[in-house]
Order: structure tokens, then sequence, then C-alpha cells
């Protein structure tokens, strides 16, 4: 490409992005101003991404969490094509559907945990979770528990960026000035050890915040709560990875009270920590599990909640309209993209590498690191991983309450060209499934440059 005309359009875009576009989570005082704007990210191919400059960068967070199979996929492309050039849009309302939309939800029965047998789809994560609220409540209402209307999750939970999915969620910012949470959202302590855990072993601690759900449960009125929701590793929120104790805990105190246990799997669904999905790491059964991102690696918006047995029979015995649906829920060429994408990852067997090769190799690389002066806990599971920045590392104390340090090593990776996200101050990661360990070597030593340039600002201050 003609260099001069290259530049141009980088110009061009990034003024077409100052000029017309609001971009999700950003502050639009600074974003527009520094250093001339956004990146523009024209290609993507493998685990790497390309921006208009031509520069190569390599991807530590598949997107946002969700381009497990890696970009560039022809057998993707290919499928949304054919899908589209046999039917482009069809509904699923008013007694129809079409043949990829209950050919995916037969495949989704089959891999999921437990018996969720039954699929309710959507377009996003957001979506995904306000469904599991509205059909929490019509669930207790046809089991003539209508007062069971109270949701319990977790702070620094992220769940979605709706009205109901942003009161699911633990995050003040996105509920302060905006109404949030709405009435019946309530929040407990994560299973985060490392802030929260203090003299315990994680062991115990994993006890502890399960049976704060306990606490939270009795407090409201066991007759009052509907559902307790939770990643099971919490992603946006830090990487948290619950001690071994936690969730059994949870899936205990959840039967005894009569409580719905609901996984959010959009995240580690679909491979991310070396099983199918996070449950089966921890061996839990959720009465409702979410799915999104992996779910087509991100090439096409789709989302899915799962209910199980107990749940589908009621609804099925009962009977009564269930008067909650999208336009595009069981879209057909989304659909046909993620029975491309499952295929992808079991016939190159994701899963098991990411189990048994990947995962233990970004392991294995990451505790290197925890000889640096700035880390204080690595933390992963298959290929989801944290590095926790701190000041003191006896005290497990931070630097600032703004979490410079993480946006100090996060903007030392960017310029190292690599993609890894800051959470408050820890460093995380999510890199494609299809990630060789020569390419995870490169990330960390990347970070590891990262790290010490930031150990570098932090000492100046
Ligand atoms: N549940 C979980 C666990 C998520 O991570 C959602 C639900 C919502 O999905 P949608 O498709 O509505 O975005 C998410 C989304 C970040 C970041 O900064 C994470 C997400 C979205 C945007 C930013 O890490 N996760």
């Amino acid at each position: 490409m003609n260099e001069n005309l290259n530049r141009n359009s980088t110009a061009r875009w990034r003024d077409l992005d100052v000029r017309h576009h609001l971009n999700p989570f950003s502050d639009y005082k600074t974003l527009k101003a520094r250093d001339g704007g956004s990146r523009i990210i024209v290609r993507g191919e493998g685990v790497y991404l390309y921006d208009s400059d031509g520069q190569q960068i390599l991807d530590g967070m598949a997107g946002l969490w969700c381009v497990n199979v890696g970009y560039g996929r022809e057998e993707l492309a290919r499928s949304a094509y054919e899908q589209m050039l046999e039917l482009p849009y069809y509904n699923s309302f008013f007694k129809t559907t079409t043949p990829p939309t209950v050919e995916l939800a037969e495949k989704l029965a089959e891999l999921a945990p437990g018996d969720l047998n039954y699929v309710f789809y959507g377009s996003s994560g957001s979506e995904s979770n306000d469904t599991v609220v509205r059909m929490t409540r019509f669930y207790w209402h046809k089991a003539g528990k209508p007062e069971k209307r109270n949701f319990i999750s977790r702070t620094h939970a992220y769940h979605g960026s709706t009205m109901a999915s942003a009161s699911l969620g633990g995050m003040k910012p996105m509920q302060e000035v905006y109404g949030l949470p709405l009435e019946g959202f309530h929040h407990v302590m994560p299973p985060y050890w490392y802030d929260f855990g203090g003299d315990l072993s994680p062991e115990e601690f994993g006890l502890q915040a399960a049976r704060a759900i306990e606490e939270k449960i009795l407090e409201l009125g066991p007759e009052t709560v509907g559902a307790f929701i939770g990643e099971p590793i919490m992603g946006a929120g830090g990487v948290l990875i619950p001690p071994k104790s936690y969730w059994p805990e949870v899936q205990r105190i959840c039967r005894k009270y009569d409580v719905l246990l609901v996984a959010d799997e959009v995240i580690c669904g679909f491979g991310r920590t070396g099983e199918m999905f996070g449950s089966q790491l921890y061996g839990i059964e959720p009465d409702m599990i979410t799915l999104a991102k992996g779910i087509t690696s991100g090439y096409l918006p789709l989302s899915a909640v799962m209910v199980n047995e107990r749940i589908a029979a009621k609804l099925r015995e009962e009977g009564g309209e269930f008067t909650h649906g999208y336009t595009y829920s069981g879209h057909p060429v989304p659909c046909a993209v993620a029975l491309a994408n499952i295929a992808l990852l079991e016939d190159e067997d994701l899963v098991r590498r990411t189990r048994e090769v990947t995962g233990p190799h970004l392991r294995a690389r990451l505790n290197e690191l925890v000889d640096h002066p700035l880390v204080g806990e690595v933390r992963s599971e298959g290929l989801i991983a944290a590095v926790e920045l701190v000041r003191d590392k006896q005290a497990r104390s931070r630097w600032d309450d703004k979490f410079t340090a993480g946006q100090t090593c996060r903007d030392h990776c960017i310029a190292n060209n690599i993609v890894l996200r800051a959470v408050r101050d820890s460093m995380v990661l999510s890199p494609p499934l299809t990630i060789e360990t020569a390419q995870i070597d490169t990330l960390v030593d990347g970070l590891r440059v990262s790290l010490d340039r930031t150990a570098e600002d932090m000492a100046r201050g």
C-alpha cells in the first residue's frame, strides 16, 4: 500500500472517530485528545492484529476475551457466507425456527454440563444475563413462589452493561450515576484471596467467601432469593480465580436454600479455562448458564442462556407465555458460525491443548515473574491469567487508588506491540486458544520488559 495513502487513511479514520463516534467505556474528554486519537485496527491473522500503520500487534486478550480460534479463519467466514445466501434471516417467534438455530441448540445441550438441555438465544452476554433475570422471575412465578425476586452476585463482577446486567454486576462506577442497581440486586464479597483473604489459607478463605452468600440469603430471607449468579472465574473483575473450596460450597448453599445457581460462562465458556465450560473445572452443575463471546469466537454477535430439566419441566408443565425475546434470538447466521466455530475447537483439540500444553506453559512462564519487585501474585487457569502488581509484597499493598501501576504497565505493553489489559493493578491475559508456546514466550517476555519500565516509572513517582 502506498505509504502516503496509508498515513492519510489513519489520519482520516482518527478524525472520523473524533467527530462522529462515541466509543464504549471511554472518557469523551480525554480519549479524543490523547496522542492523536484511537489506534485503528484493520486486519487480523492468527493471534496477530495489524493497525492502519502496518504495525503487527500480538493480541494477548483475544479481542475482548472472545476470539478463541484466532483471527482470519476461513471456515467461519465461509459458514456465514453460505448461510447468508441460503437464508440470511428468519426469526424463531410464532412457531417457526431455522435449521442452524436448532442444530446449535442440540450441540450446546450435548456439550453443556449436567442436564442443561434447553437454549434461549440472544445477541450479547448482556442480553443473556437480562434473560436470566426474566427467566428466574418467570420460573419462580410458575413455581408458586413469586416473592423469590432477589438476586445475589459479587462485587467486582461484570455481567454486562444493560440496566439489569449492570445491576447484577458489582462495579460501582457503572451504577452510581445511573440509578443502579435496580431494586432486588444484592452483592457479596468475591473469592479474591489476595485482597480479602488476610491470614486465612486460600481454602479457608474460599469457604468464608461462599458463606458470605449464605449470610446474605439469611439476611434477605431465603423465601425472597431467586438466584445467585457468578462467573466460574471472574474475568473483567481481574481474573479472580477462586480457591477450590469455593464453588462446591456455593452449590451446597444454593441447594440448601432453594436458590437457583447461575454460572456466567461468557468468558469461561468454550475452552478458556482448559475445560469446555468453567463449571466443569469446578465440578458444579448450575441450573442456568449464560454463553456469548467464544460461542462464535466473536466473529458474529450471539449469546445463549441454557436452562436445566428442572426449570424447563416446570415451564412446560405450567404453561403460559414467556413474554420475552429479541428480533435476533436464534439468528441463523451467527448460529451457523457457532457450529463451524465449535467444529474447529473440536477438530483442533483446542480445549485439551489449552489444558495440557499451552495453559501449563503460560503458567510456568508467568511463574517466573514472581521474583519481579512489582509482582505480588500470579494467577492462571488454562489460558486466562493475571499478574498482580504491588508496592509491598509482604503487606500486599498497592501503589495508589488510581491504579497507576496497572495503567502504566498496560501502556508499556501496547508500546511493545503486545495487547494486555489492566484491571485495577492486575495485568490480565486471555489470548486466542490457538496461540503457540513461542508466542506465549513473546507475550511474557514483553510483559517482563514492561514491568521493568513500570518499576522505573513508579520509582520516579
Ligand atoms: N458476562 C461476562 C462475564 C462478561 O465478561 C458480559 C457478560 C457481557 O457481554 P456483552 O456481550 O454484552 O458485552 C461480559 C462482557 C473488559 C470487558 O473490559 C469485558 C466485557 C465486555 C466489555 C469489556 O474486560 N465482558
